[in-house]
């Protein structure tokens, strides 16, 4: 049946005499339709061992035209809709999109389902569905101010099931439903997302912007996700998430083993969990919970569990290293507390090292230790990140149990970040190369043999110009923003984090701002877009954005500056709108301090649509540095060795580059000036001004000079447009190590090792 025919038959009329709405709602069913064609029976052999990817967020951006693509569909349904006056583009902005996740490990979370379907293994995901997700930025008087994020509406992807449990924790209990969304791989198979809910879920706690009682766990337990750095009240509420998530997780993964067969003593045979990060910890004592209750010994539960959990970490920053105080534990979930004191127990008997223990001597518990204890697997996400971890972070552990670690670079679905969002790009490419990239990235390297061709050369810049028409005309469109099509594209987009150091960033626009000022004008002008979302409780994050959309209210207000320099902040930088960035990018910013930035996923899409990489030694940076060389990347600032060093000392001062180097005291002088005050609120920017002289904590001040130096080497290397051209094409033909189907074979060939 055609996309019409469906139409038909579910409204009674065809397309062109439906609403955009119409349209909308009968395409979401009859994907659902075709989707459900292509699950496979679990009655089938291959299907004994499934993988569970357990993860708190799920950043899975719009489904429809992803799934079309993926069901082959797309192009036969737009034709269609074509035919009767229709735009899928006005369809798809219908759709909502899920805020299901903070940033690079939800997106990851995603690429990574869509990778597994598309493979064609057993795997499914499990996660919460959080009706408000994480909130709506919206800029007010410069700031950011935080609002709800509804996205479930009355026709969507999820699908209600009617698995349901009673999850018990401290003093009360609530009931779970699983609520399914389809993953479509591309032509394979599908398979799920299993998001749980609770039944007694009550949206109307939420009254004031993001505010609610954060004690009636029974009402608010699946109302928000949490933002990286919550504050403390939210803190308890992450462990009652945490918990009802594994614990669903835990009896969904034991009852469909025993469907198949599992007598539990052999539950490793048939499901494999990975855990993404250290959120979902908790299913290692929840499932020896659940067994023991199941009539396994506690030697025989520990035996069952160490052989069938994984452990991906994606930090490498302290701070963010989950240590849950007992007394959490204690009032949500009394009932793990002695197994974890078992846990701990048997860890403190067999190695004398208290770094090692899983409750420290703060009396916390700290996650990842168990994991690494307890599973069969560590992987960090980048060759650079996983060295670290067992150079350093996690040395003591790595010394213990050098087998378990291992790496895995993270990797993007092509579907989504070519295929569907620059489809000019795409389409280009099988002109040349056919369409066997789709299936193999790796056929991207094909493209090298056109490293000379000036056709090919001036189609890419072609595309390039395209597509920033298209952000262009986007922006006003959706956002009121006006820019230049015709300037270059520079574009930091990630979450607002002092690591990522959005602010030197922004120094280097005030730099840029008092050049022109002094007369030396950009030969080309020059857009800095932002887009980063600060967790509301994280002050200096708020005040970095406060800055931006100050200096984007005075640069571009002036007319002696703006012909030549535009600042633009991003609302609400979500998925949809990364989809439109990404295409359009000249230079993509990957400038974190080297060490911090366990791997990085933006840089690897902007790469794969022909952006150049300005970017430290840091994270996968360093794999893309490798693969392009070191002529088509600019690569700036110190290594991770002398930062790691240098923290070592402790010997950082700020306040000395301050006072030993005039171009930085100026741009740092400017965030406390009267004509930033003008447009923005002192406190905030009297405190950023102090938190860079006296703390600087992420070194901005030392890459400083090199970072806008490579910058400008840069600005003037995109005035060659052959040569500029040249590093495009050689950034496309070497993305293809960065597919996520090339990751996903890993994670399976060596650890999940799941029938194909
Ligand atoms: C922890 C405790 C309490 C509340 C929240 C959290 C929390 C939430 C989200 C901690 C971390 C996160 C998200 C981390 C994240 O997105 N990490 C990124 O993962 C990407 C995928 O591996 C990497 O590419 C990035 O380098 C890494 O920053």
């Amino acid at each position: 049946m055609t996309a019409n025919e469906y139409v038909k038959k579910r409204f009674g009329r065809f397309m062109d005499e439906c609403t955009n709405e119409e349209i909308y709602t009968a395409l979401l069913e009859y994907v659902k339709e075709r989707a459900k064609e292509k699950e496979c029976a679990q009655s089938d052999p291959k299907e004994k061992k499934k993988l569970y990817y357990i993860s708190a967020e799920f950043l899975i951006g719009k489904l429809l035209s992803n799934n079309l693509i993926n069901l082959g569909l797309y192009d036969q349904v737009r034709a269609e809709l074509e035919k009767c006056g229709k735009s899928i583009a006005e369809i798809e902005e219908i759709e909502p999109e899920p805020s299901l996740g903070n940033g690079g490990l939800g997106r990851l979370a995603a690429c990574f389902l869509d990778s597994i379907a598309t493979l064609g293994l057993n795997g499914d995901g499990v996660g919460l569905n959080y009706h408000f997700g994480l909130f709506r930025q919206v800029f007010e008087r410069n700031l950011q101010k935080e609002e709800p994020n509804p996205w479930m509406e009355e026709q969507s992807w999820l699908t209600k099931t009617d698995k349901t449990y009673r999850i018990h924790f401290g003093g009360f209990a609530v009931q779970s439903r699983m609520y399914d969304i389809d993953v479509v791989g591309y032509e394979n198979r599908t398979t799920k997302l299993h998001l749980f809910d609770v039944e007694s879920v009550d949206e109307s706690l939420v009254q004031n912007g993001i505010d609610f009682d954060k004690t009636q766990f029974e009402k608010n337990l699946t109302l928000f996700l949490y933002p990286d750095d919550s504050d403390e009240s939210g803190r308890l509420l992450r462990v009652y998430q945490q918990y009802f998530m594994v614990s669903n997780a835990a009896r969904l993964i034991l009852d469909e083993c025993v469907a198949k067969g599992s007598n539990l003593y052999d539950l490793a045979d048939y499901a494999v969990i990975q855990i993404n990060d250290t959120h979902p910890t908790m299913v290692i004592p929840e499932l020896i919970r659940l067994l023991m209750e199941r009539g396994l010994s506690i030697d025989e539960a520990i035996t069952v569990v160490s052989k069938t959990c994984a452990y991906t970490n994606h930090t490498i920053l302290a701070e963010a290293l989950e240590k849950w105080p007992m007394h959490f534990m204690q009032q949500a979930v009394p009932h793990l507390v002695p197994i974890i004191y078992e846990l701990n127990n048997r860890v403190n008997k067999k190695y004398q090292d208290p770094s090692v223990a899983i409750i420290n001597k703060d009396n916390c518990v700290c996650m990842a230790h168990i994991d690494i204890h307890y599973g069969i697997s560590v992987n960090g996400v980048a060759a650079l990140h996983t060295d670290i971890l067992k150079d350093t972070e996690l040395n003591n552990f790595y010394k213990l149990y050098p087998e378990k670690f291992n790496n895995k670079t993270n990797g993007i679905t092509f579907r989504r970040w070519l295929l569907y969002c620059n489809p000019q790009l795409a389409s280009y490419i099988e002109e040349l190369i056919g369409p066997g990239f789709k299936k193999n990235a790796m056929e991207l390297e094909k493209l090298t043999a056109f490293i000379h061709d000036n056709a090919v050369l001036d189609k890419l810049l072609h595309i390039k110009e395209e597509r920033k028409i298209i952000l262009r005309d986007y922006l006003k469109h959706t956002q009121n923003i006006e820019v230049d099509a015709n300037s270059v594209f520079d574009i930091q987009v990630k979450r607002l984090h002092e690591y990522k150091r959005q602010q030197m960033n922004a120094l280097y626009v005030i730099h840029k701002y008092f050049e022109i000022k002094a007369g030396k004008k950009p030969v080309r002008p020059i857009t800095v877009f932002f887009g980063a979302k600060a967790a509301p409780a994280y002050t200096i994050a708020k005040d970095i954005i406060h800055l931006i959309l100050c200096l984007s209210e005075l640069i571009n207000n002036d007319p002696q500056v703006s012909p030549y320099l535009k600042v633009v902040m991003v609302e609400n930088y979500n998925v949809t709108l990364a989809e439109k960035l990404i295409p359009a990018c000249d230079i993509s910013e990957q400038i974190s301090l080297a060490s911090k930035e366990a791997s990085g996923t933006s840089n690897m899409k902007f790469m794969l649509n022909g952006a150049v990489t300005l970017g430290t030694k840091d994270g996968a940076n360093v794999e893309i540095a490798d693969l392009v060389g070191e002529d088509h990347i600019f690569t700036f600032g110190e290594s991770s060795q002398t930062v790691i060093a240098r923290y070592a000392r402790g010997d950082y001062k700020s306040r000395t580059y301050y006072e030993q180097d005039e171009d930085i005291k100026k741009a740092v002088d400017f965030i406390v000036s009267d004509q930033v005050k003008a447009v923005g609120c002192s406190e905030n920017l009297e405190r950023l001004y102090h938190e860079l002289l006296n703390k600087d904590w992420f070194m901005t001040f030392p890459d400083f000079k090199d970072y806008a130096a490579t910058k400008d080497r840069m600005l003037a290397a995109y005035e060659d447009r052959k040569v500029w051209a040249q590093m495009m094409l050689v950034n496309i033909s070497k993305a293809g190590f960065f597919s996520a189907d090339r990751t996903i074979a890993q994670y399976n060939d060596e650890i999940w090792k799941l029938g194909k």
